[in-house]
C-alpha cells in the first residue's frame, strides 16, 4: 500500500510551468520583482480584491515584515494553538506574546477572553484563522477599536476564504498568507502580506527588499523577504487550478464528514461558518478517550502502522514549547492545552482519492467501533 501523508502539494500540469520557466530563461531575471513576479502580484491583487498585497519568500517573513510595517512594539495578544511561526514572528520582532485561550468549537481566539489580558503595554491582537476557520472578526475589531489596538491576522491557512464574498484579508490592519508547499495554494515556498492602508502597503514593499528606497537611499532596517520568479510562476499556474482544487477538497471533506459521523470517539471539527466561503485546507478531528478508551496518540499510531501519516497540528501548544515555557509569558490556555492533546489532522489534499478517504475511515471504524447516529 502507498503511504498517505497529511498533505501533498498541488502541482500544475508540467507544461504550464515549463512555459513560464522558458520566459524566465528569456529575460535572465530570476528575482527582485521581475516580470513574472509582477504578473503574479497583479493576479493575486485581483484574487484578494486589493492592490495592497505583496508576495514574499514565505508566510513567516510576511508576518515579521507586517509587524514591522505596522510599527508594532510591545505586548501582542495571540493564541498558542498555532504553528511555531506565529509566536516566533512576534518574539523575533522584539514583542512579547500574551496567550489568550481559544474556542473549543473552532480553535480560534476566544474574543470573550481578550479584554482581561489587555494592559497599558498591549499594542496589538494577532489572531490566527487556524485550519482556515475565520476568527470572530467583528468582535475582535470592536475590542481593538475600543482599546486603540492594531489587529494582524495570521491567515496562513486561509487563502481563498471569504466572509460574505469579501476576502478574509480585508479584516484588521493587515493579514498574511502562507503559500508553502503544504498549503491549499502553494508557490513552492512563499507567502503574501496584505495591508489595509496605502502607507503600510508601501512600507511593506520597501521592507521586503532591505528597506531600500533607491540606489542611494536605505530608509528602513528591512530584510530579504522577496518571492523569486520561479515561485511566482508556480503561483500563476496554481492559481488557475485553485478553484477546482477547493471543490475536490470539499468533496473529500464531505465523505469524511459522513463516514466519521458513524465512528465512535472521534468527531470532525466542522464549525458552522455561516456566510463563509471555505477552502477545506485541513481535516482536524477530535479524539474523545472517554468514549472508546483510546487516546489521540493511539489513533495516530494505529494510522501510522497502516502507512497513513496524520499529524498532530497543533501539539504541543506554543506556550509549552521548550523555548517558551520558562519565559513566564502571561495567559492561561486550558482549552488550547486540552484540544492539543486530542486533535489529529487527517490527510486532505486535492489529489487524494475518495477510495483512500474511505479506507482511512474504515481503519478508524475497525479500531474505534461504530456509534449510532440519531
Ligand atoms: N502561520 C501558521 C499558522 C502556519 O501554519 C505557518 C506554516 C506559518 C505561519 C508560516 O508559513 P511558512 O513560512 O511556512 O510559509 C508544515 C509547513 O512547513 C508549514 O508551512 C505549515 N505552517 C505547517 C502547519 O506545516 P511541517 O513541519 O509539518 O511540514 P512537513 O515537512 O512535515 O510536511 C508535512 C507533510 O507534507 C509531509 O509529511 C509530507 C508532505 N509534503 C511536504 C513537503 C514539504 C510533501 O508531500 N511535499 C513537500 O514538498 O510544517
Amino acid at each position: 500500500m502507498d503511504k498517505i501523508y497529511v498533505t501533498k502539494p498541488s502541482l500544475p500540469p508540467m507544461d504550464e510551468y515549463i512555459e513560464y520557466v522558458k520566459k524566465i530563461w528569456d529575460t535572465d531575471i530570476l528575482t527582485n520583482f521581475g516580470p513574472v513576479h509582477e504578473e503574479f502580484r497583479k493576479q493575486l491583487s485581483e484574487f484578494l480584491q486589493t492592490d495592497l498585497c505583496m508576495p514574499t519568500c514565505n508566510g513567516h517573513f510576511a508576518l515579521e515584515m507586517l509587524i514591522q510595517a505596522l510599527g508594532v512594539k510591545g505586548e501582542v495578544i495571540t493564541t498558542p494553538f498555532t504553528f511555531a511561526s506565529t509566536i516566533h514572528a512576534i518574539v523575533r520582532s522584539g514583542c512579547t506574546p500574551v496567550f489568550c485561550d481559544i474556542k473549543a468549537t473552532d480553535c480560534t481566539i476566544d474574543p470573550e477572553k481578550i479584554e482581561e489580558l489587555i494592559t497599558d503595554k498591549t499594542v496589538a491582537i494577532l489572531p490566527v484563522h487556524v485550519y482556515g476557520f475565520p476568527c470572530d472578526v467583528e468582535k475582535i475589531e470592536k475590542i481593538a477599536k475600543k482599546h486603540g489596538l492594531k489587529v494582524i491576522y495570521d491567515a496562513a491557512h486561509a487563502f481563498g476564504v471569504e466572509i460574505g464574498s469579501k476576502s478574509i484579508s480585508h479584516y484588521g490592519d493587515g493579514s498574511i498568507y502562507s503559500f508553502h508547499a503544504t498549503k491549499a495554494f502553494n508557490t513552492i515556498e512563499g507567502g503574501c502580506a496584505v495591508a489595509s492602508d496605502k502607507e503600510t502597503g508601501i512600507r511593506l514593499y520597501q521592507l521586503i527588499n532591505f528597506g531600500i528606497m533607491d540606489e542611494e537611499r536605505v530608509e528602513y532596517v528591512g530584510a530579504n523577504a522577496k518571492m523569486n520568479e520561479f515561485e511566482a510562476a508556480m503561483g500563476i499556474c496554481n492559481l488557475r487550478h485553485f478553484h477546482d482544487d477547493v471543490i475536490k477538497r470539499k468533496v473529500l471533506h464531505d465523505i469524511y464528514k459522513e463516514k466519521l459521523s458513524h465512528i465512535a470517539g472521534v468527531s470532525l471539527l466542522n464549525p458552522d461558518c455561516k456566510d463563509v466561503k471555505r477552502n477545506y485546507s485541513y481535516c482536524p478531528v477530535i479524539v474523545d478517550e472517554r468514549i472508546v478508551g483510546k487516546t489521540r496518540d493511539d489513533v495516530y499510531n494505529c494510522l501510522t502502522e497502516q502507512g497513513i501519516y496524520a499529524r498532530k497540528y497543533f501539539f504541543p501548544i506554543a506556550n509549552e514549547f521548550t523555548c517558551y515555557r520558562e519565559k513566564g509569558y502571561k495567559g492561561n490556555t486550558p482549552i488550547a492545552h486540552s484540544i492539543s492533546e486530542r486533535v489529529l489532522t487527517l490527510p486532505l489534499y486535492s489529489d487524494l482519492t475518495s477510495e483512500n478517504v474511505i479506507r482511512i475511515c474504515d481503519i478508524l471504524e475497525n479500531y474505534l467501533g461504530r456509534q449510532d447516529v440519531l
